[in-house]
């Protein structure tokens, strides 16, 4: 499949579209063309002005993309105008990430979280956009010919959100049970943009095996293992899913009982990729989904890591003095860790202390 990708002119742009293409790989897509729009022209109808409309059929079968993939998210109606207008399929951001996702989905937790915001993207636009519907919701039901009638699309959708709601909140519950059990242990929580290797080091802290990849969105589940110092302090150590910027809402709500594992942690890790030259922006991006996660703010570390891909000493030396209180690692390498594994101990330390003479 090719495609051409569509960005609006801003702060970042160049990065945010390499950023579209990786995420247009990762989803099984080869970029064929980029084309940009300039700065300050939403249009309601098509989202794009009618000459870039123009522009985007001709490049498309220029280049022979049967897909244009937006770098914002569309309204629906956008999305079926473009479509008529230029004869391609239109994906935006959201629907993007929520596609990758359901690719990743392993476990049964992570697939009921992906298939209810996948709906719930949906509902909103099943207006007679019956291929579309069978390609999202595949397996549902839905797929007759005979089935095709939008009040009935609407309800078997609505039905079926209900039920994964449902199952979620058993799962939900099975959780709890376990997170009462561990809540006198010290738990930190590893947090992060995708890709900035927060498996890689939680794999390196723990000795665990959990799947590491160069892809985005290696990691849709919460993962737990306890790490114990030579003294018998724990730590609770949690890898879970990683962030983006505009990361579609429906996906942080249905991920919930997963980020409840790092949000209800006593000290938050921020990973960051120390080596990508849009690791400020990252680390804003991350601190936003934070925020709209979390009810109140949790103690939190930057973690510099691959700082194996700095230049030099002096950069990691740099980053260390900048921030105040971060880590600066390479959870590939092995170095750094030692520091961190001290600072753990004895962040451990401290609440063990705290409690007994609570
Ligand atoms: N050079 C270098 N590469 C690293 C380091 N840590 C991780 N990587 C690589 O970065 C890529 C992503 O690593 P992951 O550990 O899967 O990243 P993640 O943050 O868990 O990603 P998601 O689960 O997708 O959010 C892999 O190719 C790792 O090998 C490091 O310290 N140095
Ligand atoms: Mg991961």
């Amino acid at each position: 499949m090719l495609v051409a990708h569509v960005g609006r002119e801003g702060a970042g742009l160049d990065r945010s579209l390499e950023e579209l293409g990786r995420l247009a790989d990762t989803a099984g897509a080869r970029p064929a063309a980029t084309l940009i729009q300039k700065r300050g022209t939403v249009h309601r109808a098509h989202y794009i002005g009618k000459g870039k409309m123009e522009e985007l059929k001709a490049l498309a079968a220029a280049v022979k993309a049967d897909v244009a993939i937006f770098n914002d998210d569309l309204s629906p109606s956008q999305v079926r105008n473009l479509e008529a207008a230029t004869g391609v399929k239109v994906v935006d951001r959201s629907e993007l990430i929520l596609d990758i996702f359901a690719r990743r989905a392993r476990t049964r937790e992570s697939r009921l979280q992906v298939e209810l915001a996948q709906l719930q993207y949906t509902l909103p636009r099943l207006t007679g956009m019956w291929k579309h519907l069978e390609r999202q919701a595949g397996g549902i039901g839905t797929r007759g010919p005979g089935e095709t009638q939008l009040e009935v699309d609407r309800r078997k959708v609505r039905e079926r959100i209900a039920a994964l709601k449902r199952q979620l909140e058993a799962v939900e519950r099975e959780r709890e049970t376990q997170r009462s059990r561990r809540r006198r242990e010290f738990r930190a929580a590893l947090v992060g943009y995708t890709n900035a290797g927060k498996s890689t080091l939680f794999n390196a802290l723990t000795r665990a095996d959990v799947f590491v990849e160069d892809r985005l969105f290696a990691t849709l589940d919460a993962t737990t293992r306890k790490m114990v110092s030579p003294e018998r302090r724990v730590v609770l150590m949690t890898d879970t899913v990683g962030f983006i910027r505009k990361l579609p809402h429906h996906l942080v709500a249905s991920f919930r009982s997963t980020l409840t594992e790092a949000t209800e942690a006593d000290l938050l890790l921020h990973v960051v990729n120390a080596g990508d030259p849009d690791r400020a922006r990252q680390i804003v991006a991350v601190e936003g989904v934070l925020e709209s996660i979390l009810d109140q703010p949790r103690p939190t570390v930057l973690v510099f890591n691959q700082a194996d891909r700095l230049a030099s000493s002096e950069l990691a030396e740099g980053l260390r003095a900048a921030n105040p209180g971060s880590f600066v690692v390479s959870a590939l390498k092995g170095e750094g860790l030692d520091a961190l594994r001290e600072f753990l101990w004895q962040e451990s330390a401290q609440r063990a202390g705290a409690a007994g003479a609570a």
